[in-house]
């Protein structure tokens, strides 16, 4: 059954499934509807059906060439979304690309899995390739997905159906770009399972294609983002040392960055999205039972969720510096999203910042242009502000006039989180310029 399985993805005769059509599973529906497959996409936001269906991407950032080619797809035929799972009974492959979060204990959510695939194992047809593309604790499609698929469909596995693990790589800002240029790792429950999701992405990925097991192939993701979480907590932790020893972090960075083997990452004012603040966490939780103590994880997580409060505690100290305070004082917060240039909010550190200013009784501002409840005119909204806090590093702030923002500030104080303005600029502007790592001392 796998190799007609195999010439029928080689022939793209196969007939394909996404579920879950976010950040994930959306671009790659797109990638393969575009070289011919025939695409099914499941999703349980029956706007976003309706806004796909139309043509439309839901994604509203820069996303370089997706709305267009959701247009294409979806004119041509190859690609159609349904939030009515009982369609999916005539798919040969299904690409599951829903979200994983962690609950408040930091625990894995696997609500939106489970769902999905109690939902896809009664219809699912005899023979079908499942493969998990959401990132998930090691452990989990074998201890999780494959007894909640073999239970829900009556199949057993490698008999009546196929599974596998291949971690979405996805960045916004670079959906479609990071589908095709970067290396994926290709884990099946058998090595000819493996070989068979190989001809599948062969179809979309030009760069390498690593086969491996399940298990390797959902450790290498949450420990590559795991990785990246600790390297940003190293780099926060470097620019809380250098305001205080009176130095500049992105000074010491640059010249750190020249000697070799060193790659110091970004600090800044938090770490947000759907990937890098809980794939720690699920990386954690496949060793809860062992007695492995744990340290660099949960450091590293507690460094990068303080970058938020620590933006406050800058501003604070800016506004006593001006013999104000944050009771009562009118705050401009620059950003809401995770990350430049994309709409994406989740988990954004602006949201801790937001709430923070709102429990200590500041009026609160914010502008985003990619959010729409923030958008608008950004000089409207700094008038009579005491001070700005820039949160993010949209490309549109670059371009900002900071002489005229200075001018309808009633104090132009400027709190920079992500170094997007260079102090001296902004005080021949007129601003009192604090930056996140720089010596505390307004310049
Ligand atoms: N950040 C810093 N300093 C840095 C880099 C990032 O403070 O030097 C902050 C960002 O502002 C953001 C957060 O961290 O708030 C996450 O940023 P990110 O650049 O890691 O963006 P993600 O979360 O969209 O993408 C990550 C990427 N993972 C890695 O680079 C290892 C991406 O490749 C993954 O595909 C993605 O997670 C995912 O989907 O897992």
């Amino acid at each position: 059954m796998l190799d007609e399985l195999r010439q029928t993805i080689a022939s793209k005769e196969a007939r394909l499934a996404v579920i879950g059509l976010g950040y994930v599973g959306l671009p790659v529906a797109c990638a393969f509807a575009r070289i011919g497959f025939n695409v099914l996409g499941v999703e349980v936001a029956r706007q976003r059906v309706d806004t796909i269906n139309a043509g439309n991407s839901p994604i509203t950032g820069m996303e370089p060439g997706l709305q267009e080619l959701v247009a294409e797809v979806v004119a041509s035929g190859k690609l159609r979304a349904t939030w009515d799972y009982e369609e999916l009974g005539d798919r040969d492959v299904i690409l599951i690309c829903v979200e994983t979060p962690v609950d408040e204990h930091d625990l894995p959510n696997y609500e939106a899995l489970r769902s999905a695939l109690e939902a896809l194992g009664t219809v699912m047809k005899a023979g079908a390739l499942v493969i998990i593309e959401s990132t998930v604790a090691p452990g989990t499609t074998r201890d999780v997905v494959l007894p909640l698929l073999e239970a829900s469909s009556g199949k057993r596995l490698n008999q009546g159906f196929y599974l596998g693990n291949c971690p979405e790589r996805v960045m916004p800002g670079k959906l479609l770009a990071n589908i095709r240029n970067v290396s994926r790792v290709i884990g099946g429950m058998t090595p000819e399972t493996a070989q068979t999701m190989q001809v599948l992405y062969r179809h979309i990925v030009s760069a390498e294609l690593d086969l491996t097991d399940c298990i390797t192939a959902e450790l290498v993701k949450t420990v590559e983002n795991t990785y990246r979480d600790v390297q940003i907590a190293f780099a926060n932790e470097m620019a809380l040392i250098c305001e205080k020893v009176g130095g500049d972090v992105w000074k010491v960075r640059e010249l750190v960055n020249k000697s070799p083997g060193r790659m110091m990452l970004m600090p800044g004012a938090g770490v947000g999205g759907h990937c890098i603040p809980k794939d720690p966490w699920l990386l954690a939780y496949s060793v809860r039972t062992s007695d492995i103590d744990l340290r660099m994880i949960p450091a590293a997580r507690s460094v990068n969720k303080s970058m938020p409060v620590h933006m406050v505690e800058l501003l604070e100290a800016a506004l006593k510096s001006e013999g104000k305070q944050l009771y009562g004082s009118q705050i401009l917060v620059l950003g809401y999203t995770y990350l430049e240039d994309s709409d994406d909010i989740r988990n954004s550190p602006s949201q801790d910042v937001v709430k923070i200013l709102e429990d200590r009784a500041a009026i609160v501002t914010i502008y985003d242009p990619y959010v729409a409840s923030y958008k608008g005119s950004l000089l409207e909204k700094a008038s009579g502000c005491e001070a700005v806090v820039v949160m993010v590093r949209h490309k549109e702030y670059r371009a900002l006039d900071l002489k005229s923002l200075a001018s309808v500030m009633k104090t132009p104080l400027m709190i920079d989180g992500r170094a997007v303005f260079r102090e001296e600029e902004a005080c021949k502007a007129g601003m009192s310029y604090w930056g996140l790592g720089k010596s505390g001392e307004a310049v």
